[in-house]
């Protein structure tokens, strides 16, 4: 079975808090840092079994991740068995469809990240408290490269990302971790979300085994631009969660709320567009019956967070993004290429996938260039509706590895 005790507690369950700090960093001083690591960082680490009851939750909750140069740093040779995270996320700009760097956080285009810390919690002065004590405790063997605050929306908004929709709604359920599936999900191999459990085919160093490589993106959204009208069926839920396939013409409250409903549909209830167009968000990340069936091998666990202010009068008015906000993207998975880059590139990206009916609008990107898309006007859903503007803009990030907390007492700190 899977060890609990030994996995971070963002994988596999979320460390959904009102506020979340993700603070990247560079090692300064190796042997001190290797040291601090395990006797002023393991210490704070929330494990899976702690996130499983919200009494043994801690006030504050921390994970960590590294990045390849950070395993350089810290003179790990073993390779772990993923190129993506092996080269990192800066050699994937093109690859994901990111019109060039230009855009990119400076700081992810240069070579200083070596890991990141995720503190979790109810409040910013929780999280700031827990950073002045980490840090003062780690002295010069660490610098602050960067960080980027998340923080869940103000009600009655929270749990909804900017654009207004419910998210967190359909993660994978796992093996030998959820007990019941909720309607409409079967549980997926272990090894699609850890490195070394069953199910994973890559090759890994046992000291991996109960990790999983972290793909964070900083995306900015473009709020006030999006048109709104077609926004579900951009998504392929509405705002409240109510699957479009389910409900197509108009939003069911009652429905998106449902667990025990709003997953059950495969797309085969209705044939063309008149449900959920063919490359609607959900669709096109997670494409059901469209490949015959659900047990593809390209699951993610998502674990992402909003940034960024609410839009202002000022902004609404024009139509006009001035102050950026968007999504702390994060997700899970045992090989980055069958997990978020597969996702991003082989199916949003493409305007084939699967019914040739254009890239995903919500995160679709051909380097900048217009998108054709048809399905998203429901009064005509063989029309081309032309993007001119992508809504989801690539501010770059890192590809990291969360690895279990023995191998940060252990390989890691020794
Ligand atoms: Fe997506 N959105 O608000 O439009 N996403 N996503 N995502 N996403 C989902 O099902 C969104 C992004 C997936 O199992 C929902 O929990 C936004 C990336 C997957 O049915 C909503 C951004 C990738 C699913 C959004 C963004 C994915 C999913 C519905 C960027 C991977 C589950 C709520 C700013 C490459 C599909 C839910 C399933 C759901 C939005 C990014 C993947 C509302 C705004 C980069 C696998």
């Amino acid at each position: 079975g899977l060890n609990l005790d030994d996995i971070q507690g963002d994988i596999l369950i979320g460390m959904k808090k009102m506020k979340e700090l993700f603070y990247f960093f560079g090692i300064a001083d190796v042997a001190s840092f290797k040291t601090k690591l395990a006797t002023d960082i393991l210490p704070l680490i929330t494990t899976t079994t702690q996130m499983l009851d919200n009494s043994t939750q801690p006030i504050t909750l921390l994970n960590i991740a590294f990045s390849q140069r950070g395993l350089d740093a810290l003179n790990v040779s073993d390779s772990l068995g993923d190129s993506d995270f092996f080269n990192g996320q800066f050699e994937d700009a093109q690859n994901l469809g990111d019109p060039g760097t230009t855009n990119w956080v400076p700081e992810f285009t240069g070579t200083g990240i070596h890991g990141v810390l995720l503190f979790a919690s109810d409040t910013v002065v929780n999280i700031n408290d827990a950073v002045s004590s980490l840090e003062s405790a780690m002295g010069n063997s660490m610098t602050k490269v960067y960080s980027l605050s998340g923080a869940a929306r103000p009600a009655p908004n929270a749990g909804h990302e900017h654009f207004g929709f419910l998210d967190g709604i359909s993660n994978p359920p796992v093996n030998g971790f959820t007990p019941s599936p909720l309607a409409g999900q079967s549980n997926v191999s272990a090894g699609e979300i850890l490195v070394g459990e069953d199910g994973d085919f890559g090759t890994r160093p046992d000291w991996a085994k109960g990790g999983s490589f972290l793909v964070f993106r900083q995306l900015k959204q473009l709020v006030p631009e999006v048109r709104t009208s077609f926004g579900a069926r951009m998504v392929g839920r509405w705002k409240s969660g109510a699957p479009v396939e389910l409900s197509p013409l108009f939003d069911d409250p009652v429905l998106g709320a449902d667990r025990s409903r709003n997953n059950d549909f495969t797309f085969a209830e209705t044939t063309d567009q008149s449900g959920c167009p063919f490359g609607a968000h959900i669709r096109k990340t997670r494409p059901r019956i469209d490949l015959g069936t659900d047990d593809t091998g390209r699951h993610i666990m998502r674990a992402g967070i909003p940034y960024g202010p609410e839009v202002s009068t000022d902004e609404a008015t024009e139509n006009t993004t001035s102050t950026e906000r968007g999504l702390a993207f994060v997700s899970y998975q045992s090989t980055i290429g069958n997990g978020f880059k597969f996702l991003q590139q082989t199916w949003a990206n493409s305007q084939f996938f699967a019914h040739g009916q254009g890239p995903d609008p919500i995160i679709g990107a051909l380097a900048g260039a217009e998108r054709d898309i048809t399905g998203l006007d429901p009064t005509d859903t063989t029309k081309t509706t032309k993007l001119t503007t992508d809504f989801v803009v690539s501010r770059g990030g890192e590809y990291f590895f969360s690895p279990p907390l023995s191998a940060i007492s252990g390989k890691l700190s020794i």
